[in-house]
């Protein structure tokens, strides 16, 4: 069999005067040294979200920038960041059509958020001021390839696997967003200590992982964090063709 084709949507980045898509060289090499083939999806162009589904075998939905409120119903709240309208509905159309063709999803940060955004559920526009105790700092000053908190990990879950069964690691963290409520199909497989959570994954089936860190920025240092990258492409390999065989 081919080796599994990623697509991976491209964020708009101003350089210069003139926009360029562009997608963060990690994430990229991760994906190659875990056997897939990356593709840039450019997210100007919503209409070609079918096209570009078609196309690949997993979907993989990286950091990047606030997801706009008005995607879950808000307004938004004076902390809110940049965001960027055809990113979002971009990418937010690419993880239903994944998730209606069986296709994996890997969520890194912002993209734990899309998932769920794009399932039903929603997130907090600003960690900090919106839920009523003291968080932890989860936009940490520390270099990236450094963990700055724990999250404990559920038992049984996905994620616990490919941690080798441990149920509490070291992670980084440079968000200020995280899910609150959950997409029907979710459940949550990793919390910090604050309640945030960290991570989930599709309730029925093997399809979607997301987590709030950045293991393409950690694996260096700690080599289990690249066998998330890793255990997604294999699933995107694992299904690769599944919709053509059972049509
Ligand atoms: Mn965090």
């Amino acid at each position: 069999m081919a080796k599994p084709i990623i697509g991976i949507p491209a964020e708009r980045r101003l350089v210069g005067d003139s926009y360029r898509n562009t997608v963060n060289q990690k994430e990229v090499a991760a994906v190659v040294k875990a056997g897939g083939v990356p593709v840039i999806i450019p997210t100007r162009e919503p209409d070609l979200a079918a096209e570009y589904s078609e196309l690949i075998d997993g979907l993989l939905l990286p950091g990047g920038p606030d997801v706009a409120p008005r995607f879950f119903g808000e307004e938004p709240i004076p902390q809110m960041d940049e965001a960027d309208d055809l990113l979002d509905a971009t990418e937010i159309t690419l993880t239903n059509l994944a998730v209606a063709a069986r296709k994996p999803i890997l969520g890194i940060c912002r993209g734990a958020q899309v998932v769920n955004i794009a399932l039903g559920g929603d997130i907090y526009q600003d960690i900090a001021t919106q839920i009523d105790h003291q968080t932890y700092q989860h936009h940490q000053k520390a270099p990236s390839d450094q963990g700055s908190h724990y999250v404990d990990i559920a038992e049984g879950s996905m994620l616990q696997t490919i941690f080798h069964g441990q149920s509490r690691v070291l992670v980084n963290s440079f968000h200020h967003q995280s899910v609150r409520k959950l997409a029907p199909q979710l459940k949550v497989t990793a919390t910090a200590g604050d309640g945030v959570i960290e991570a989930v994954e599709s309730k029925d089936n093997d399809l979607i992982l997301a987590v709030q860190w950045h293991p393409e920025l950690l694996y260096k240092v700690n080599a289990d964090e690249f066998a998330i990258i890793e255990a997604f492409v294999n699933r995107s390999k694992k299904y690769q063709n599944s919709e053509a065989a059972w049509s």
